[in-house]
């Protein structure tokens, strides 16, 4: 059984290379598995399931012959695209996952998530994170016109883009007594995310002294990143994406 994870793609129309290099991802190395993760943020912004773009729908139909070939596809919402609705995954057709997932990988209790809900010394952002998951505000913003949700998403991304300048290092990683409390919550001992875009296997204890291991997807930019799983043996890789092209 092998198992393969990614998150943090950011895929735009200003990246063509990145779209291409995620197609031929599937295309190859995805379709040797049986089950493909995706940990959020695989879009640089969502806006809703109607926009329809001309990238939308290249990435909708390549995850969805994947899936027709008979990988199966989980989706958890990342910072960017957590308004990525039922209808976007039904046509790719890919389960969504809890905001926190606990299930059995690799013969241990293991939780999959964004990584986000874990940086909580990130006030500001876990103040906008709250906000932003109001379902009646939701609703509101789907209701607008595509072009203003575009503007939104666009500003939205500049005070992100301003509001990080100000911020340490330390606080936009994650929180280690929230990572210790979700471990021990859920009694899990393996946990992967992305978000943080800080690639790495950590092995910790946790309070009550058990051995757990958090492992953090990297980000697709130059490299592209992926956790395989087969069966107990666990690998995160990289490549150069320019090579793989
Ligand atoms: O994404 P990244 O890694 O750059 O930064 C994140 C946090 N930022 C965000 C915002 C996203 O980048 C953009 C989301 C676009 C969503 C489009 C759909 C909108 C739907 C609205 C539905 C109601 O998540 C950043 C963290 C960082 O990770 C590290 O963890 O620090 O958090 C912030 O920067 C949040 C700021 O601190 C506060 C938010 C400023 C928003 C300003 C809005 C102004 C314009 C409003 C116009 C209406
Ligand atoms: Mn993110």
């Amino acid at each position: 059984m092998t198992k393969l994870f990614i998150a943090d793609l950011h895929l735009s129309e200003a990246r063509p290379d990145l779209t291409n290099v995620f197609i031929h991802f599937l295309a190859t190395k995805a379709t040797q598995a049986d089950e493909l993760y995706i940990l959020g943020d695989l879009f640089e912004f969502w806006i809703g399931d109607d926009e329809q773009s001309p990238l939308q729908q290249q990435i909708t139909l390549a995850l969805k012959t994947l899936s027709e070939q008979g990988c199966r596809l989980f989706y958890s919402h990342g910072n960017r695209d957590f308004m990525i609705g039922k209808r976007f995954a039904r046509e790719c057709g890919m389960t969504l996952l809890p905001p926190i997932y606990s299930c059995e990988i690799a013969g241990e209790r293991t939780l999959l998530l964004h990584g986000d809900q874990l940086c909580t010394d990130d006030e500001a952002y876990q103040r906008f994170r709250r906000i932003t998951s109001w379902p009646w505000l939701q609703w509101v913003f789907l209701h607008l016109p595509l072009s203003r949700r575009v503007k939104i998403a666009q500003q939205i991304r500049q005070g992100s883009h301003k509001g990080k300048q100000q911020k340490s290092r330390s606080i936009m990683d994650v929180t280690p007594s929230s990572v210790n409390d979700c471990f021990a919550q859920h009694q899990a001992t393996l946990m992967i995310h992305g978000h943080t875009h800080r690639p790495m296997i950590h092995e910790l204890s946790l309070d009550n002294g058990q051995k757990v291991r958090r492992i953090v997807l990297g980000d697709w930019n130059t490299d592209l990143w992926y956790l395989q799983i087969d069966d107990r043996d666990i690998n995160l890789i990289s490549q150069p994406i320019a090579t793989t092209e």
